[in-house]
């Protein structure tokens, strides 16, 4: 599917909000404005922004402790999580979540999820609710290649695989799992082989290059629209802050780290391609830009002149309901 002028726009605006969102919060908890423990999105923008490109409201999503990423390309709305990042009671889900448990199930954010892995059978079961509902949709599950090596990860792909469910696995393979370089503990260099354990199709896209990742991105969503099952997408990619602010990054060289950034930092490429191509103008680029930032900067005062939740609040929504 060829992208309109007014879709490249839209994609580099969410790529450039993830940029900035992660930007700002590397400041605010440098500033002590901001606590809790964060793990930053910044690099692996192409990933988020190319796969959700092609996915709709009812379309679902499930998303890792690298979460802001993913729920910023699935369309939540920036303020809310803002004031969810500052425990505000104006937050996406009250003030009770953080970071690493923003959901929001209207938008088809399944949740942010703490705990590795875990975001792979949620996607699963949305899958096979798709598919036993009949609803046309697909579910995307995101994960690092850290979370390949979890159980849940070969019992998700088999179970999906088996039932021809409409799911598409994205590992983000950015090199870490933690301060561990990804060779240490896996066996195989690309992991989208492991798909062939379970029959399944499989990908390898450039994760830094929004078009590279939108095109495959693309096959694999037609691939579960139309019943033909699942589809493992690994995307190489890097993460430019580390693993959590405040990283002393002892475990990669300087050096590496500034490649990547200097020669394959995802809003470039994007900027590079597009422009190129005579696909947008970088005028329209500079304007966004600046319309990212005011955005921000108003999400940032909302977030800290909202109220903290009461302390009766502590014990609303803690057990599900009908
Ligand atoms: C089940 C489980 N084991 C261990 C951890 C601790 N932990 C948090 S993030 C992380 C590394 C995950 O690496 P990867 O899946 O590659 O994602 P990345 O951080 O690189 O995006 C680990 C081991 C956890 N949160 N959950
Ligand atoms: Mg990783």
């Amino acid at each position: 599917m060829a992208l309109s002028r007014e879709r490249l726009l839209d994609a580099y605006r969410r790529m450039r909000m993830i940029r900035s969102f992660e930007e700002r919060l590397a400041e605010l908890v440098t500033a002590g404005r901001l606590g809790g423990f964060l793990h930053l999105y910044a690099g692996e923008e192409a990933v988020a922004a190319g796969v959700c490109a092609h996915l709709g409201e009812r379309d679902m999503v499930a998303s890792t402790h690298r979460g802001h990423g993913h729920c910023i390309a699935k369309g939540v709305d920036v303020r809310g999580m803002m004031a969810e990042l500052f425990g505000k009671r104006t937050g996406l889900c009250k003030g009770k979540g953080g970071s690493m448990h923003i959901a929001d199930i209207e938008k088809g954010m399944l949740g942010a999820n703490g705990i590795v892995g875990a975001g792979i059978p949620l996607t699963t079961g949305a899958a096979l609710t798709a598919k036993l509902k009949k609803t046309g949709a697909v579910a995307v599950a995101f994960f690092g290649d850290g979370a390949t090596n979890q159980g849940q990860f070969h019992e998700s792909l088999n179970m999906a695989a088996n039932w021809k469910l409409p799911a598409i696995f994205v590992v983000e393979n950015n090199g870490y799992g933690e301060f561990t370089p990804m060779e240490f503990v896996t066996p195989v260099k690309d992991l989208a082989v492991r798909a062939q354990s379970y029959a399944m199709r499989s990908a390898v896209a450039n994760g830094m290059d929004f078009f590279d990742v939108y095109e495959k991105a693309g096959e694999a969503v037609e691939a579960a629209r139309k019943g033909d099952g699942p589809t493992l997408l690994e995307c190489k990619t890097y993460r430019f802050y580390g693993h959590f602010v405040g990283d002393p990054l002892r475990y990669r060289s300087k050096q590496e780290a500034e490649d990547w950034k200097q020669h394959r930092d995802p809003l470039d490429l994007f900027e590079t391609k597009a422009v190129e191509a005579g696909l947008v103008d970088p005028d329209d680029l500079r304007r966004i830009d600046a319309e990212v930032l005011e955005e921000l900067a108003a999400a940032v005062d909302a977030a800290e002149a909202a109220p903290l939740p009461e302390p009766e609040d502590v014990l609303s929504d803690v057990y599900a309901s009908e």
